[in-house]
Parts: C-alpha cells; structure tokens; sequence
C-alpha cells in the first residue's frame, strides 16, 4: 500500500496494520472496536470438535473463533486511511499469516497475562521478519494487572519496543494503540536511515589496503 495525491494536493496514503496475538487475546473485539465500516469477520463456532485442540484455559467463556481473518478500516485526518487485517490466533491457522502480513507497515501484538505465552510465536514472528510492532497488553476484567514494563521483561522485548496496557473494547484506547504504532514505525525508519547514512559517511569504514611493498629480494635478482 502507498501513498496518491489526493485533492488538496496533499499526499493521500493508506497502510495495512496487522493484528496478532494470541487465541482469545481480543483481536476481533479491536477491529471491531475501531472499524468505521462494518469489520468483515470469519467467526466460527467452537464445538465439541475442538476439545483438545483449543485450549480455552483462561478464556472459558469463549463461544466462537477466527478461521481466516478480521478486516477493518479507520480514516485517521483527511489524508492517512489505516486497514486493519486480525490473524487468525490457533496456532493451525498460522500457515496465512505470510499472506496476511505481506505489504504490512507494522503490527500490534495483543497480550493476554492470563496467557501471556501465547503471544511469543507473533513477537517472534515479527523479530524475525523486521516488521515493527508493539505490544498492547489487553486489561480483561478480573486478570491480574501488570507493570507494562514487566510484561516487556517477559517477554524479553528490545527496550526501544513499546508495551502500553489497552482496553479491545474501547474505541479510544484502541485508537491509542494505533497512534503508538505509527509513532514506533516513524521512529524506526527515521532511525535506519540514520544508520545507512553514517555507515555511508563514516571515517571508519574499512580503507582500501596499500599496495604490498616490493620484496627487495625479488627486485635485486
Ligand atoms: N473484559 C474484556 N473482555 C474482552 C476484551 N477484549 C476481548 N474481550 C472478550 O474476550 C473474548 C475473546 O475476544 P476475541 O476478540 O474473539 O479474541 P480473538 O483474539 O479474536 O480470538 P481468536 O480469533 O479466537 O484467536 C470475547 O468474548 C470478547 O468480548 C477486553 O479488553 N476486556
Ligand atoms: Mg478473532
């Protein structure tokens, strides 16, 4: 996704933003939360059938799961339109998570601390491909509340990660999170950049070696 003149003149862009985590971390409920069109969900039923395979451990009172993806769209300003593409959480919908993510500006990983485990795979998968993230850590009623900055210990995130805690239900802590992850994804362009331009300019980068000297005792004989 990119960026067209719009009327004004005014560069219009659109970006794609993931949203990861894992099963039951509220991912549906954030889309839906922010989505200023109607979110198009892929809500099925868990039945009998799944008992063993879906751990509902923590999240018994869960009725339905996503098998494909959640989508949804926020117009942010006049200029900058965000969509919102949710992973499915089971780990044996994970083969589509390289096509969901493909084109991605960056991802917001949810954190459940009833099941903070499960959301390792997403920040290792992000890590991996450097794709920026942040993780939100969603406040769900009765689960014990933790300093953001243990949960970052926890997860052994890079400290320049942010973790901020958020509500999957409310429109403006969801609109929050949004907020961060762009700020994050600008910070860490403006910073790579940085990086390539001193690599560039650096005095330090490795001189041409001198041509070896004559050897005396090749050149006498
Ligand atoms: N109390 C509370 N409940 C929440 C919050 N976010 C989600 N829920 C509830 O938690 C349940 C699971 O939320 P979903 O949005 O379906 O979770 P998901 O991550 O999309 O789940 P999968 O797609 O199956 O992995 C739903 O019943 C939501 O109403 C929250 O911030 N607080
Ligand atoms: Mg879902």
């Amino acid at each position: 996704m990119g960026s067209a003149p719009s009327d004004s003149g005014v560069p219009f862009a659109a970006f794609k933003i993931l949203v990861a985590g894992g099963f039951g971390a509220g991912k549906t409920t954030l889309v839906g939360a922010i989505s200023e069109v109607r979110p198009l969900h892929t809500e099925e039923s868990l039945t009998r059938a799944s008992v063993g395979t879906d751990d509902l451990t923590g999240v018994g009172n869960k009725t339905t799961t996503t098998v494909a993806m959640d989508f949804g769209r926020l117009t942010m300003g006049t200029h900058l339109v965000l969509y919102l593409f949710g992973t499915p959480g089971q780990e044996r919908f994970w083969f589509m998570w390289d096509e969901l993510s493909y084109g991605a500006l960056g991802a917001v990983v949810l954190a459940d601390t009833r099941r903070l485990v499960d959301c390792f795979p997403s920040v290792d998968y992000f890590e991996k491909r450097g794709l920026p993230f942040i993780v939100a850590i969603n406040c769900f009623d009765g689960a014990p509340t933790y300093d953001p900055e243990d949960v970052r210990i926890a997860l052994d995130l890079d400290p320049r990660v942010p973790a901020v805690l958020c509500d999957a239900r409310q429109r403006d802590s969801v609109k929050q999170i949004l907020i961060t992850l762009v700020e994050h994804v600008l910070a860490s362009r403006i910073k790579d950049q940085a990086e390539t331009e001193n690599e560039a300019e650096s005095p330090f980068q490795a001189a041409p070696l001198p041509e070896p000297a004559p050897d005396p005792a090749v050149s006498q004989a």
